[in-house]
């Protein structure tokens, strides 16, 4: 219908998944719109009906349940209808709700890509041309003046760090319900079917005395099931997410086992040096002493290089363990903030050098930052690897280092020299 397009227009990025299919949004999607430097608001876009599901289908039913939950909470609203279809029946249903939420509200033509369609809108709203505004969302018409009319909504800015927790892992393994417990609110929308969640939707908390924000994501699912469009797009969005992520919350679903997908995923994320809390979801269907010693045993064994993750088994549903979770979870947090000390690194790498020749190639090392920990390694000579991630687990078993990845970079000279470019080894 075009909302999407308005929505990630006002936005200025590709957020809601816009794709060809309409009606690709179930989630009311929230984020943060800056108007300028200091005033702030939170821009909703909520979902339409799902034509392929039916209207009264158990999807589009919870969907309906969730616009109209956002409706009520509401400072204002953006009613947008497609200028080209016209304004149908529907359009005038759901405006005459809109109408009766006395919030101010503007209605939106969009699509509106020329003068035709524009003139056609206005006759059709001459008793109210003041709240019509034309636009083209993507020839960029018309935008200014929704940023106008949004400006009365304004609120300061606070300036405050915001950890970003996101929940991963195939379809149907519990990640929107377990989203739900922890924020201990429906936003996201839970079925029985595979493939429910499509965009990522977000919400702010606390978690102990941290300000916080929970992700849900769409389900990663096999390469060759994938529905290609969207799926590309899912998993692009995941791995863009990922890059301003400081914890995972891996869920495996404890029936199901480790799958290819959960594995790919654990790897995205050592790649992109973010700390992985695993949890086995759906505990309540088949808690058992020998269910959990197969599952570890899968998880040393395929998941190995995440050695340093704590495992959970959880049920969202029955509330188990959750409070377990958390406390793993800021457990991550507050390890990736670990800071050594000049003098024990120093000594560290004394000590090493006098154990193995190969470290008498180092120059210096030192911590170049935090939020994951991130150690320089001043060589001479190109450092191998092994010896690079023995330094690293040398570091992070005297700092009794909890779990976080720990980045280890080198500098050789003549590469750092000719392309500024540091080798990373992530453990
Ligand atoms: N018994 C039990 N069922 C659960 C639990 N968590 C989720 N489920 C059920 O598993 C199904 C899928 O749950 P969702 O939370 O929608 O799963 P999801 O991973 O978000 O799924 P997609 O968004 O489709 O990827 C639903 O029928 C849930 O009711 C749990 O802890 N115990
Ligand atoms: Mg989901």
């Amino acid at each position: 219908m075009g909302k999407s397009t308005l929505f990630n227009r006002l936005l200025q990025r590709r957020q809601a998944i816009e794709d060809e299919l309409e009606h690709t949004t179930r989630d009311v999607i929230r984020e943060e719109l800056n108007l300028d430097a200091n005033q702030t608001l939170i821009l909703a876009d909520s979902a339409g009906d799902d034509p392929s599901t039916g209207s009264g289908s158990d999807i589009n039913q919870k969907a309906n349940a969730q616009r109209e939950r956002f409706i009520n909470e509401a400072s204002g609203i953006i009613f947008v209808y497609d200028a080209i279809d016209g304004f149908t029946g529907e359009d005038k249903r759901v405006l005459q709700r809109v109408r009766r939420q006395n919030v101010p509200f503007i209605i939106v033509a969009n699509k509106a890509d020329n003068k035709t369609i524009a003139t056609a809108a206005v006759a059709e709203f001459t008793t109210e041309a003041s709240r019509l505004v034309t636009v083209s969302a993507i020839h960029n018409l018309g935008v200014e003046d929704v940023y106008d009319w949004l400006e009365q909504f304004g609120q300061p800015k606070q300036l405050k760090h915001l950890d970003k927790i996101v929940v991963l892992g195939k379809p149907n393994a519990g990640k929107s319900t377990l989203f739900n417990a922890l924020i201990k609110d429906s936003i996201s929308i839970v079925s029985t079917d595979a493939g429910t969640t499509r965009d990522i939707v977000g919400y702010e908390t606390t978690l102990g005395d941290r300000l916080v924000k929970f992700l849900d994501t769409a389900g990663l699912a096999r390469r060759s099931k994938a529905m290609r469009g969207l799926q590309r797009y899912a998993t692009l969005r995941i791995q863009e997410v990922l890059d301003v992520t400081d914890c995972v919350l891996l869920c495996i679903d404890a029936k199901a086992g480790l799958s290819v997908q959960d594995a790919r995923l654990a790897g995205l994320c050592l790649e992109k040096a973010v700390s992985v809390v695993i949890v086995i979801t759906k505990w309540d269907l088949v808690a058992s002493e020998e269910r959990a010693e197969k599952l570890l045993d899968e998880l040393r064994r395929d998941l190995r290089f995440l050695w340093w993750a704590p495992v959970v088994f959880v049920s969202a549903q029955i509330e188990l363990n959750l409070n377990e979770l958390r406390q793993e979870i800021a457990h991550c947090l507050s390890a990736r903030t670990t800071k050594i000390e000049q003098p024990l690194l120093d000594q560290t790498i004394e000590r090493l050098k006098q154990e193995h020749s190969s470290f008498t190639d180092i120059k210096s090392i030192e911590q170049q930052k935090t939020n994951p920990p991130t150690i320089l390694v001043d060589a001479r000579h190109p450092l191998h690897r092994t010896r690079l991630r023995q330094l690293g687990n040398e570091l992070r078993r005297l700092t009794k280092m909890g779990p976080t990845p720990l980045v280890m970079r080198t500098t050789d000279r003549v590469r750092a020299q000719r392309r500024g470019l540091y080798r990373a080894e992530i453990i």
